[in-house]
């Protein structure tokens, strides 16, 4: 079915999941705007709208509401086959929902911890992974309120120095199960599938941390976070982030 009312994704700009969403929608043809929203601000508006705290959030053209990631793109690979998401082949498709439940539920939370962490030791990037976004905030209310908005970020999402110790600790691990799924062809085809949507941008924004690039180094994983997402606003400088655990 194809769907022509413009649909409104409700998003942060630099979210990794909202790029997932958006890429979903590209890769279908669909027509659609960007509602932005200001990070940690966007609780309380995405509470009312949807009755959920997190973006990306999608309200369909036809007024469908769709909450989070993996929702939306399941959904709109069932109101748009083409091209598919998901394979149709029941055992391939397993594969590739499992890679993009556990790249939702424990990849994803990790760059956004080490972001927000890193954005607290060094406030001077905030201005860096903001490029590009199309809120109209005054320049100096975006440089008073951001590194405020960073600490209440870090303390939603559990970030903070240990846990950046432990994140960085287990990185090399997730990285090498990304991998695999890379070299076993569940991720990482010539057509993106659920799982590359979901994980690549996680990767992506691991990428833009200095302290993280070594560990990315030479990685398929990484290979592929570029090829889908070949730019990614945003650097945090080395040391933003303490040493592995
Ligand atoms: N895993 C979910 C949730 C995404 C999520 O946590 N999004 C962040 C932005 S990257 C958010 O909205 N956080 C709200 C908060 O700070 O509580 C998904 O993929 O949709």
């Amino acid at each position: 079915m194809l769907l022509t009312m413009p649909h409104v994704l409700y998003a942060i700009h630099g979210s990794h999941p909202c790029l997932t969403a958006e890429r979903a929608l590209q890769l279908k043809g669909q027509p659609y705007r960007v509602h932005e929203m200001a990070p940690a601000l966007h609780v309380p508006e995405q509470w009312l709208r949807f009755r959920k705290l997190t973006v990306p959030a999608l309200q369909l053209g036809s007024g469908e509401k769709v909450v989070g990631s993996r929702a939306i793109v399941h959904r709109l690979d069932e109101l748009v086959p083409e091209p598919p998401l998901l394979p149709q082949d029941p055992e391939r498709r397993a594969r590739v929902v499992e890679a993009e439940r556990w790249g939702d539920e424990v990849l994803q939370p990790v760059p956004r911890r080490l972001a927000w962490t890193g954005m607290c030791a060094r406030p001077d990037a905030i201005p860096v992974y903001a490029e590009g976004s199309r809120l109209p905030l005054p320049r100096f209310v975006q440089r008073l309120s951001a590194p405020r908005i960073a600490r209440v970020a870090r303390w939603r999402n559990g970030g903070g120095e240990a846990q950046a110790r432990e994140d960085l600790a287990a990185l090399p691990g997730q990285l090498d199960r990304v991998d695999g799924w890379i070299a076993e062809g569940v991720m990482g085809g010539a057509e993106p599938n659920a799982a590359d949507l979901q994980i690549a941008p996680s990767v992506r924004l691991l990428a833009t941390m200095e302290d993280v690039r070594p560990l990315l180094a030479g990685r398929p994983a990484l290979a592929l976070a570029v090829r889908l997402f070949p730019s990614y606003a945003g650097r945090m400088p080395q040391g933003a982030l303490p040493a592995a655990a």
